[in-house]
């Protein structure tokens, strides 16, 4: 089969054609960009026309006359997963007959991920505008990388007795096939890096569709996929919104699929896939209770909030620790803390290394938020004491949101129940441990928690009735490729990191021998 032209890919259509062209003329007279496309090959240029199509498609009068465009891209799907994905597919599973090969195909792209972090990372900054002191989170992905790659040689299955019987029961586990991988726009080399290196490992083809929001990492990544010679094919990184989500999640071709986003795009993900039944992992938003009690060391947890709350990624992450509690006995000392590391933070361009909170994502995300705030002062749900504004002067052009406390929120209040994704926390009062469990389950949402005590009794027994796929004891959500994350009740199902998320790439199949 021949490679599609450029002009084919646009579906024949002109005006997009020359838009990639012109796309393509800007790009590579800037600076920042030049590096990241200068050395694209055919083959990315494909992705970059059908996200420019995607733009294109939301943005022109072309619509109707573009009408067949998400075709497009399920042809681009369809003609991939049919012929030549399960070709490849098939060429993968021979080659784990030679685990050392696909093995040392991981590490490699591992080491490639090292080599380009700093070029990660800043398109990390351009995707979402994340601070570039944080941005470095492609270090996790090189980590998944690594530790999956570690298992491609130790895929064990197991036997077990058959009652009455010297038949020989085996346990295999098998990998899906081809896998679709939906990300969201913040964190889409995490997110990416903890399902595509376990899916990889266990033996699938990977359809990697990071959110339009936030394609360029991705692009990157799959770059790297390619120049360290895995085979074409294996991570196939398409950059489309919804309608392209949802062609993935529809394709008959698709036989598992890991969502990483919002619960309302979930339910649709759900809907979609149950027309072929299709397995899927959800990773969805969070309300997450941080305990403070009074033993706490109040510096530590009031650092630890504050960045675990408002200023990582301006509270745009699933693990925002939006919703604290705070002992009554220390309350009013640990308020004052808080609100000081809040007032000291940096707020700013996200390119400068001193900044550790910078803009929202966009208007639309900066008016929501806005929203949300003045909703809760207008209800009375908290007393506002620090921030509620958008930022002015020299920021006046980005969408800054100050980092935002409210104190004596009521915890039944939408400003204690909706995920904000944003600068804004609630600060609530409590008097004994029990109660603290109660708030901090009452909740639709269970994907993390924390607790800052020094004492461990207290930890490990008030861990055990937090209702979260994950609890942090005087830490951070460090998430690492040995622990399985993902959340219980709205916050999703299944699992990514250690065993548990290699095991959703794979099914499990039994073979009876009998022994006569
Ligand atoms: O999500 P959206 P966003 C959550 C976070 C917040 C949300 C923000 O808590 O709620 O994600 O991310 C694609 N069929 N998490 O705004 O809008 C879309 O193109 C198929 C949790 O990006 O749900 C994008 O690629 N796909 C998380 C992706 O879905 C569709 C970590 C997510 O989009 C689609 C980070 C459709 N119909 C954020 N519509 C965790 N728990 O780890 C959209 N998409």
């Amino acid at each position: 089969m021949t490679t599609p032209t450029l002009y084919e890919w646009a579906g024949g259509h002109e005006a997009l054609r020359r838009l990639t062209e012109v796309f393509y003329d800007q790009v590579l007279e800037d600076p920042i960009l030049a590096p990241v496309f200068a050395h694209m090959s055919e083959n990315h240029r494909e992705h970059v026309a059908i996200w420019l199509g995607e733009v294109f498609r939301g943005h022109s009068r072309y619509t109707d006359e573009l009408g067949g465009y998400p075709a497009m891209l399920s042809h681009h799907l369809g003609l991939g997963l049919t012929e030549e994905q399960r070709s490849r597919w098939a060429a993968l599973i021979a080659r784990s007959a030679d685990p050392d090969l696909a093995l040392s195909g991981l590490v490699d792209l591992a080491d490639a991920v090292r080599e380009n972090l700093d070029d990660l990372a800043r398109l990390n900054v351009h995707d979402y505008a994340v601070p570039i002191s944080f941005a470095g989170n492609a270090i996790l992905l090189e980590r998944f990388l690594r530790h999956f790659a570690g298992y491609i040689d130790k895929l064990h299955g197991a036997t077990t007795p058959v009652t009455g019987s010297f038949d020989i029961n085996l346990i295999e586990r098998e990998p899906y096939g081809v896998v679709g991988v939906i990300t969201p726009w913040n964190g889409s080399l995490v997110v990416s890096g903890s399902c595509v290196a376990p899916a990889l490992a266990a033996g699938n083809a990977v359809v990697l569709k990071p959110s339009e929001v936030a394609p360029l990492a991705a692009l990157r990544f799959g770059e790297l996929c390619m120049d360290v010679g895995l085979p074409a094919g294996l991570v196939n990184v398409v950059p489309a919104g919804p309608e392209g989500g949802d062609a993935l999640v529809r394709h008959p071709g698709i036989r598992k699929i890991h969502f990483t986003g919002g619960d309302a795009t979930a339910r649709k993900v759900l809907q979609s896939a149950a027309a072929n039944l299709t397995p899927v992992v959800t990773e969805l938003g969070g309300k997450s209770a941080n305990i403070i009690f009074g033993d706490a060391d109040l510096d530590a947890a009031a650092m630890l909030s504050a960045h675990q709350g408002p200023l990582m990624q301006s509270g745009q992450s699933c693990a925002c620790a939006s919703r604290v509690l705070v002992h009554e006995s220390v309350h009013d000392a640990f308020v004052e803390k808080f609100v000081a590391v809040i007032q000291a933070s940096t707020i700013g361009d996200p390119l400068d290394p001193q900044v550790v909170c910078g803009p929202v994502i966009s208007q639309g995300a900066a008016d929501r938020i806005l929203a949300v705030i003045e909703q809760a002062v207008t209800q009375r749900s908290g007393e506002l004491i620090v921030g509620g504004k958008r930022l002015g002067g020299e920021l006046a052009q980005g969408y800054y949101i100050e980092p935002t406390v409210f104190i004596g929120v009521d915890n039944a209040s939408a400003l204690a129940q909706t995920e904000t994704f944003g600068p804004v926390v609630s600060v609530i009062k409590f008097s004994d441990e029990a109660e603290a469990v109660r708030v901090a389950n009452d909740t639709n949402y269970g994907l993390n928690a924390f607790v800052q005590t020094t004492n461990l009794s207290r930890a490990h027994r008030v861990a055990r009735q937090l209702e979260a796929g994950s609890v942090w004891i005087n830490t951070f959500s460090d998430i690492s490729p040995q622990g399985p994350y993902g959340g219980c009740k709205q916050s999703g199902f299944g699992r990514t990191g250690g065993l548990e998320g290699l095991h959703e790439f794979l099914q499990v199949k039994n073979i009876r021998i009998g022994m006569r």
